[in-house]
């Protein structure tokens, strides 16, 4: 057994791999005065934090908002997978993004964001940061790194970035983004809730902050809500401490638990999901009710070479466009029998939904069309399940739909 201290030695010295890290981080068995050697973190459910000095927090715990073991072991452990010097949980993926964005940006600020970002993303921005606090947004195709150049202006504070985009999974180029901001005060924002930190590490090509929905592939089990950010910069940290405690948008001790838990099978989880993933990309391209097919990981994808070249693996989302109307877009979706037809993604089981009616029905029809998110788009979340059983449910699914 590797003990504390040579635990965090072998983590320093960077030793210890993807799959070590996400199973010991944060987790380490403590034998000090009142440890129990427990190998699994207990969930501190205490809401407060007796201390036997007035001025002197026991362990630096004074009251859970604050600081909670639980959540605490949680976000040693998320650092750690993004290469990152610290992580901070959320009550959700949104949450996040709230507080990232209070704590970093003021009235008069310009974001650049990539042009299909999730919908939630978006409504985040034009509502709350937009219409409320007068924060301007410019949503660019960030295809083209050009586009993002073009697009900076003197109060441009945030370029938020999506790679894979959700649900169109347009790439955009990390590192030569990173690199048009470099000297200039402008913080680059990576989601990487579609590749995990397991496929893509934005800040190991020049991103500053990554941001995920921990309730997608990090937990893995469709049964809890949460998000994280990961960096590295000390003031930046200090500022989004500070408005994660003064906000309150903490993830509670339950679910980080079950985010420590689902990590722990992260690496096989996602390599399964490219494996099923890549599979039914393939059996999609071939059929001939499909006229497009959305996956970084088929040769035939436009941004194939730059996915190779930024990501370790293709992941489990892909989204496909189906030669079909409306009615018989919705006959296929609700003809399937173990793809469940639902919002979210990350799950071990599959998932599938229609972005212009359930995900992304915020947008309104006409931008929703111009950016590529037809009536007939339809998103999946490939799981683990046995791909023989998955590529049926797909292809009985087609023949009810086209004998109808
Ligand atoms: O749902 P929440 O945990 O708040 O996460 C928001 C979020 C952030 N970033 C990306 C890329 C996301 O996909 C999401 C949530 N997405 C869905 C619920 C969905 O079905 O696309």
């Amino acid at each position: 057994m590797i003990n504390r201290r040579r635990k965090k030695d072998l983590f320093k010295r960077n030793i210890m791999k993807f799959e070590t890290k996400a199973i010991h981080i944060g987790e380490e068995p403590k034998f000090k005065e009142g440890g129990s050697g427990d190998v699994v973190i207990p969930i501190h459910l205490s809401s407060t934090f007796a201390r036997k000095k007035v001025d002197e927090p026991t362990y630096g715990y004074e009251y859970s908002r604050t600081g909670n073991p639980t959540r605490n072991a949680l976000e040693r452990r998320l650092a750690a997978l993004e290469d990152a010097k610290f992580g901070l949980a959320f009550a959700s993926g949104v949450a996040a993004e709230t507080v990232l964005c209070l704590s970093l940006l003021k009235s008069g600020d310009h974001i650049i964001a990539s042009g299909d970002l999730y919908s939630g993303t978006r409504r985040l921005f034009n509502t709350v940061f937009n219409q409320n606090f007068e924060v301007e947004i410019s949503y660019v195709d960030a295809r083209e790194v050009k586009n993002v150049k073009k697009a900076i202006k003197s109060n441009t504070r945030l370029v938020w970035l999506e790679t894979p985009t959700n649900p169109l999974m347009r790439l955009c180029d990390i590192k030569a983004i990173s690199e048009i901001t470099e000297g200039k005060d402008i913080i680059v924002v990576v989601d990487n809730t579609f590749m995990s930190p397991y496929f893509q590490k934005p800040l190991n090509l020049g991103a500053d902050i990554v941001v995920h929905s921990t309730t997608k592939f990090l937990n893995g089990h469709s049964d809890s809500i949460g998000g994280a950010i990961m960096l590295s910069d000390d003031k930046t940290y200090s500022a989004l401490k500070f408005y994660q405690n003064t906000t309150g948008a903490i993830l509670s001790p339950f679910d980080s638990f079950l985010v420590l838990r689902g990590i722990k099978t992260l690496a096989i989880r996602m390599e399964k999901h490219n494996k099923n993933a890549i599979r039914i990309a393939e059996y999609l391209e071939s059929h001939p009710k499909v006229k497009r097919v959305n996956y970084p990981g088929l040769k035939s994808y436009p941004q194939h070479n730059l996915a190779r070249k930024q990501m370790s693996g293709f992941g489990g989302m892909l989204s496909f466009e189906i030669d079909a109307n409306l009615k018989e877009t919705r006959a296929f979706l609700e003809n399937l029998k173990i793809f469940a037809l639902a919002e979210s993604l990350g799950g071990v089981e599959s998932l599938i939904e229609h972005p212009a009616i359930m995900t992304h029905s915020y947008i309104p029809k006409k931008e929703r069309e111009k950016m590529g998110i037809t009536d007939s788009l339809i998103r999946i979340s490939v799981g683990i399940e046995d791909i023989t059983d998955l590529i049926e449910d797909l292809d009985n699914a087609f023949k009810r739909t086209t004998q109808k």
